[in-house]
Order: structure tokens, then sequence, then C-alpha cells
């Protein structure tokens, strides 16, 4: 059947957020606290692997700093340091994406319209913070995108980030639609790990941080959606020739 719903991730998957917008907030961030950390797009890389900007930063202080590095605060005071750090980059990273020209993905604008004109609900489901979510949206798809999506599952709204399916549970409750009326778009392998614990399908689309994990369980895996002038590639999956997504190609059972 067609889907009755899309669930969209943000980071990624509408538009390519995190070498030059999340990781550059990161960087200023730390910067203007003095610490001397830069997390370059390698180490950045590995990092994503951690889904959520605190935990990002409290399994980097873990894993990469000292225990007793005089210049950081003691043990106790670390989650609220760690907040206050986050908040901070959260408002240099909403500068970053309206003052940039942040662009879709390829055929992210052109299924969420077709979504539209055709009465299938969309939904957001991401780990970023709601400010970063609704920046993303508001820059790369339309000042009042953020009202075509039904909800906007983001950051703290669930205790347990992706991979943990907590904000795809969250999502289709608020929806008040099972699992099998719905698809979901992605780009890594946490989200799709997320989705598919809560029993979801999934279609991937892949960027260059993604590339490499490990999609088994998606029903699709494309390079991105495509347009019809300009095909994705397909890995995995069957979509028509040529090949892109459209509302009518995206049949599950
Ligand atoms: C991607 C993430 C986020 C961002 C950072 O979310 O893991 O944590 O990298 O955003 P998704 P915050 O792919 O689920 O959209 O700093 O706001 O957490
Ligand atoms: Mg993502």
């Amino acid at each position: 059947m067609v889907p009755q719903a899309l669930i969209f991730d943000v980071d990624g998957t509408l538009a390519e957020t995190e070498r030059d917008g999340h990781r550059v907030a990161f960087n200023q961030t730390f910067a203007a606290a003095g610490l001397s950390w830069h997390w370059s797009e390698t180490l950045y890389g590995q990092l994503l692997e951690i889904p959520g900007g605190k935990e990002r930063i409290a399994h980097y202080l873990d894993q990469y700093c000292p225990p007793q590095d005089p210049r950081l605060p003691p043990q106790a005071d670390r989650p609220a340091w760690i907040t206050a750090l986050h908040q901070d980059k959260t408002q240099r990273y909403g500068q970053i994406i309206r003052q940039g020209c942040l662009k879709p993905r390829p055929g992210v604008l052109r299924l969420i319209q077709e979504a539209r004109s055709a009465g299938v609900r969309l939904a957001i489901a991401t780990t970023s913070a709601l400010p970063n979510a609704l920046a993303v949206l508001e820059t790369a798809l339309a000042p009042d995108a953020p009202h075509w999506f039904e909800v906007i599952a983001a950051g703290d709204i669930v205790a347990a980030k992706k991979p943990d399916p907590a904000i795809y549970h969250y999502v289709l409750q608020q929806l008040q639609l099972s699992p099998q009326a719905c698809l979901v778009i992605e780009d890594s392998a946490q989200g799709l790990q997320a989705a598919t614990a809560a029993g979801l399908t999934t279609l991937i689309t892949t960027n260059a941080y993604t590339q490499h994990q490990d999609f088994s369980a998606a029903q699709w895996v494309l390079s991105d959606l495509g347009e019809p002038q300009r095909p994705c590639t397909v890995i995995r999956g069957s979509l028509g020739d040529p090949p892109y997504v459209s509302l009518d190609r995206l049949w599950f059972s």
C-alpha cells in the first residue's frame, strides 16, 4: 500500500547539515568557551555515532579528555556545563543555518509537495534540538514549512534518543497510526535501527558520513530521492526507471 504518512528525519536527510552546520557550530562554541577542542571533519564522522549534541559532547569529554584536566569543571557540575555549552551551540547553529543558503537534498521538496497534494500526512522525527530542526525546515524548505508537518518530534521530547525507538513510538502515538501505515525516510544506521525497532518500514538516502553503514534492514537504500530529470542511484530495492522517488513508487507490504 501507499503510506498514509511520511516521517522524515532532519539532519542528513532533508539537508546536509552536519559537516558545515552542526560541526562548525560546535567548534565555535568550544572556541568561545576557551576550550582547545576542535572537531575535524574526520573526527566528527566518528562522533556522529553518538546521536544528540549534548550526548556527543559528554562522550567526547569521557573518551578524549584527561579526567583530571583542571580547565574542566568537576564531575558533578558537568551535566549543567554541557547543557550550557549545547545551548550556546544551538544559538550559533541557528545563525549559521539562517545566514547560509541551505538547500534541501534532491527530491525532498518535490516528494513533500506531492504528499501534501495527495493528503499524505507528514511528520518529523529528529534527534536534534527543536530550534535546530525548525531552522532547517524554515531555511531549506520554506518559511512556513513547520506548518506542513502534523508532528515535529525533536531532541529531548523523549528520554532516549535514536537508536532507541522512543521518538518513533511518540510520532506514531501522536499521529494515531500503526507502523504499517507509515514510511520513514532516514540517512543513518541509528535512525534505521530506531525506526525498525518501532516496526516501521524505512527508506534510506545515504550521504558521505553514512554511506558505509549497515542498511540491510531498509526497504530502499538510495543515493538520494532523485528527480525525474536527475535520477538517483539505487543501492537496494526496486524503484522503476528512471529511478527517483515518488509517492506511487512507494508501495510496501
Ligand atoms: C542528528 C543528530 C543531532 C545533530 C546535532 O539528528 O544526531 O544530534 O548532529 O544536533 P537527526 P543537536 O539525524 O536525527 O536529525 O546538537 O541539536 O542535538
Ligand atoms: Mg539523520
